[in-house]
């Protein structure tokens, strides 16, 4: 007999994965992530066996449960499931299955919902933080349908409004992992920044490239790859993250001039593959340091450095990112006070995930 699991599968955003309720899966995280490694059809480049989509994107798994944190109402772990390896990663996060965490709770019943918006605080588990999701539920149903965008998605959706207090140093301690707004390793200038996931930029032009390569010609490049890994693998220790050999952060984002009139164009390693756009948290990260003095952006970026308040547009292979933040410049390096943008999420499908018998053996 197969073992039977519920669970949701869901768009986040510009990803896709498994949504279950915490009671569902089995504690004990080794049970748990062989489970979780059977059910998405791991370690295999096809996830043939599973219900993965062969990309580290579309390879992902959200576990939601009621909250004990007084500031949430629901705990969010994230957990990426690699493609092509027999690993489980609890250490980043994920912003874009955030977005399907608000309506999966309400779907779940874990949230009851509250006239035609129903607002979601959300204890995100891997690194702390709490987000407040904005989800869209007249007559006290949950609405995927809608007239929002955002590149990498096809046609409108419901919006789902993200805001993020307090994530600045989310893995790393602080906003500056290293204390420096730029540093230098293997003779490159890098910024390392987390402003809810760390991320290395790096100009593209420093490594040969222009920034405007299609993620399939960035990855068919095999020496610009071991290059960037081993820049990674220094500064994973650097950057209070320990050894990130066998860890998907940090990120790392070539970044060149805007070319579509945003603020910034990256290319980001999410590490080993090209992220067909840009994770939520990853473009945070991104955008703030375009707007902090000193760092590798700020020469290429197109921002107004006046406003405390800044609306960013992240160039990525697919569109653009907009991401609002907050400063309170009084402080060096300002305080972010808040970071708020855009997803969309759709139910796909609910039902019951089937694990082979051996899986438990
Ligand atoms: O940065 C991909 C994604 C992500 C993460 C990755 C994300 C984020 O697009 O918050 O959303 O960088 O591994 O799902």
């Amino acid at each position: 007999m197969q073992a039977a699991i519920p669970c949701s599968l869901m768009r986040g955003g510009t990803s896709k994965g498994l949504f279950f309720v915490a009671d569902q899966l089995p504690e004990e995280p080794t049970l748990r992530d062989r489970i979780l490694l059977a059910a998405m059809g791991s370690p295999d480049e096809r996830q043939i066996d599973g219900v993965g989509g062969a990309h580290p994107l579309t390879s992902k798994i959200a576990i939601v449960k009621p909250s004990t944190h007084p500031d949430a109402d629901v705990d969010y772990l994230f957990l990426q499931v690699s493609v092509d390896q027999s690993l489980v990663s609890g250490n980043q996060n994920c912003g874009n299955m955030l977005a399907g965490v608000g309506p999966f709770a309400i779907e779940q019943g874990l949230i009851t919902p509250t006239e035609d918006e129903t607002f979601v605080r959300i204890h995100m588990v891997n690194t702390g933080g709490i987000a407040i999701a904005k989800v869209q539920t007249p007559r006290g149903n949950v609405e995927y349908n809608g007239a929002a965008r955002i590149d990498g998605v096809p046609g409108t959706a419901a919006p789902i409004l993200l805001e993020f207090l307090n994530i600045a140093g989310s893995s790393c301690g602080q906003l500056l992992p290293t204390g420096n707004a730029i540093d230098q390793i293997d003779g490159i200038d890098v910024t390392c920044i987390d402003n809810g996931m760390p991320v290395v930029l790096i100009r593209a032009q420093d490594l040969g490239k222009t920034g405007y390569e299609t993620p399939q010609e960035l990855e068919s490049d095999e020496p610009l790859k071991q290059r960037i890994e081993s820049i990674r693998l220094q500064l994973g220790e650097i950057m209070n993250l320990g050894d990130v050999s066998q860890k998907t952060v940090p990120k790392i984002s070539l970044i060149a001039a805007p070319q579509h009139n945003g603020a910034i164009c990256t290319r980001t390693f999410i590490p080993h593959r090209v992220h067909e756009a840009i994770g939520v948290l990853g473009a945070a990260s991104v955008a703030t340091a375009c707007i902090l003095p000193g760092t590798v952006a700020q020469s290429l970026a197109r921002v107004s450095p006046e406003n405390s308040l800044h609306l960013l547009d992240v160039e990525h292979p697919t569109g653009f990112f907009s991401v609002e933040i907050e400063l309170d410049k009084s402080s060096t390096p300002p305080d972010i006070k808040r970071v708020a943008l855009l997803r969309t999420a759709r139910l796909l499908m609910r039902g019951e995930v089937l694990i082979p018998e051996d899986t438990n053996a």
